[in-house]
């Protein structure tokens, strides 16, 4: 990798979320999540953990600050769990313990000069919202995130430049409401199990919401407070990068069906006020329209994408083929189909965690496709890592030397300074993970730490790449002095 140094005040992290790390899901007066409840149902998650303790940073987190401070990152991602400051969204009072505890945690980040990057929607929703009004499905939610960012902006936007409406929205509302995976697991029953649902229909009604109670944030963050505050705020999308499977036209179509249910579904009508036309044709009735109401919302824009990326995929197309039931987050059955392999030969370097297909240079090209669709809008990579199955037969020295993250890191980094270098605006970049920690329906058996945790005691003991990671900022970053 080159010595060049990275732009002036860039940001090196790690990125978290409220539920994957903070357990602690009674105390203080915390609200039940959808995820509280939907872990506690035998089945739903792999090996059958749930996140009621998580890694504990809710009381550990001024270790984890330490372990932070080693390794020389200046900001960290993290989400507020909005049942623990409304445990019951905007029907009930303000959790002032809740309130405390991100004060806190923003304080001491800050005392060690550590930025917080602070997302509002990790996946995490009061279950009161949900058993109110069917959560993200109902119009309702537009009100109730829109107070919830409210009251996050009124008590930690003083000390908060940086915020994430929502975490992946368009990933999400595949997982939950196309393959019923996630919470409430709505689906039409061709997708599996699932109790009520239209995955035609519902994935869009949802997303819709989402997107309009970004707006409504936005909204509220550029009339009372930014101006004062002094903050940006902005979205963040799982971003994969696809290819076509082969020359013909028929295939790369497929591939703009592929970006334009994924991404574009999103960022589309943030930045260009409308849904993309791929949508449209293949959805007809079915895709929400914007009112001119809220086309005027939708104007106020964002200060910055951040973007998950994690793996490619080539695509194939299935209108003139026929194709087997999808992988991953194909939303339109029958149109495309992302797949690994081409003629049995992976993309990159498949992984034993099934969607992780390894191909670094990715993030150069996923970055320069979004500098160019979206007008070189200023980009943080919010999520980046790797994730290996636990092997319980590995021996301490075998896991803490975890060369394989070091490389899918270095590798990754080096393209994305190569992007760069070509003009894109990227302002940060976040490893996900900085712990092992709570991987949504695998439970445990995940891991994307640049921290060991043992999840009997919870220590924490640093991997190879975190010293890798701690080197490679020592050597890149560059920060204003005055
Ligand atoms: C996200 C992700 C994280 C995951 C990470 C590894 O949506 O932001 O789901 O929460 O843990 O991407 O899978």
């Amino acid at each position: 990798i080159s010595d060049e140094p990275f732009p002036n005040n860039f940001l090196f992290g790690t990125a978290s979320s409220s539920y994957q790390y903070e357990g602690a899901y009674l105390s203080d007066g915390k609200g039940i999540s959808n995820w509280d409840v939907f872990s506690h149902k035998p089945g739903s998650i792999s090996d059958g953990c749930n996140g009621d303790v998580a890694v504990d940073q809710y009381n550990q987190y001024l270790e984890d600050i330490d372990l932070m401070e080693a390794i020389k990152v200046n900001s960290y991602r993290f989400s507020i769990s909005w049942a623990r400051i409304l445990p019951k969204g905007r029907f009930g009072e303000v959790n002032m313990a809740g309130i405390k505890y991100y004060n806190r945690l923003i304080d001491a980040l800050l005392l060690k000069g550590i930025q917080p990057f602070v997302t509002l929607f990790h996946f995490d929703l009061p279950q009161e919202l949900e058993d109110r009004y069917g959560g993200w499905l109902s119009p309702q939610s537009q009100e109730d995130f829109q107070f919830f960012a409210d009251i996050c902006f009124q008590y930690f936007g003083d000390r908060v430049k940086y915020w994430v409406t929502l975490n992946e929205p368009g990933f999400l509302v595949s997982l939950t409401y196309r393959q019923g995976k996630y919470p409430p697991c709505r689906c039409s029953s061709k997708f599996g199990n699932c109790s009520g649902g239209d995955s035609d229909k519902e994935p869009f009604v949802a997303a819709h919401n989402m997107i309009l109670s970004h707006a409504a944030a936005v909204d509220i963050y550029r009339n009372k407070y930014q101006i004062e505050q002094g903050g940006q705020i902005g979205i963040v999308e799982h971003i994969d990068w696809f290819e076509p499977l082969t020359n013909s036209t028929a295939d790369k179509l497929a591939t703009e069906r592929a970006r334009a249910f994924t991404a574009n579904w999103i960022l589309d009508p943030i930045l260009f006020g409308k849904y993309p036309k791929e949508m449209e044709m293949v959805l007809g009735t079915n895709l929400p329209e914007f009112s001119s109401k809220d086309k005027a919302k939708l104007k106020r824009g964002v200060d910055f994408i951040g973007l998950n990326h994690y793996a490619s995929y080539y695509v194939r197309d299935c209108i003139s083929s026929v194709c087997e039931s999808g992988l991953g987050v194909s939303t339109t059955e029958g149109s495309y189909q992302p797949t690994a392999l081409k003629n049995g030969v992976p993309i990159g370097e498949l992984t034993p965690f099934e969607w992780l297909n390894v191909y670094p240079p990715g993030m150069k090209k996923i970055v320069m496709y979004l500098k160019d669709r979206y007008n070189n809008t200023p980009m943080f990579i919010t999520e980046n890592g790797y994730g290996n199955l636990h092997d319980p037969g590995l021996n301490e020295e075998e896991y803490l030397n975890d060369f394989k993250r070091i490389k899918y890191m270095s590798s990754h980094l080096n393209n994305l300074m190569e992007a760069i270098r070509e003009g894109a605006d990227v302002r940060g970049y976040f490893v996900w993970s900085l712990l092992d920690n709570f991987e949504w329906k695998y439970g445990f058996t995940v891991r994307f730490g640049v921290h060991h945790v043992d999840y009997a005691t919870l220590k924490r003991t640093p991997k190879l790449s975190a010293t890798w990671y701690k080197n490679f900022i020592e050597k890149h970053v560059n920060i204003d002095s005055e």
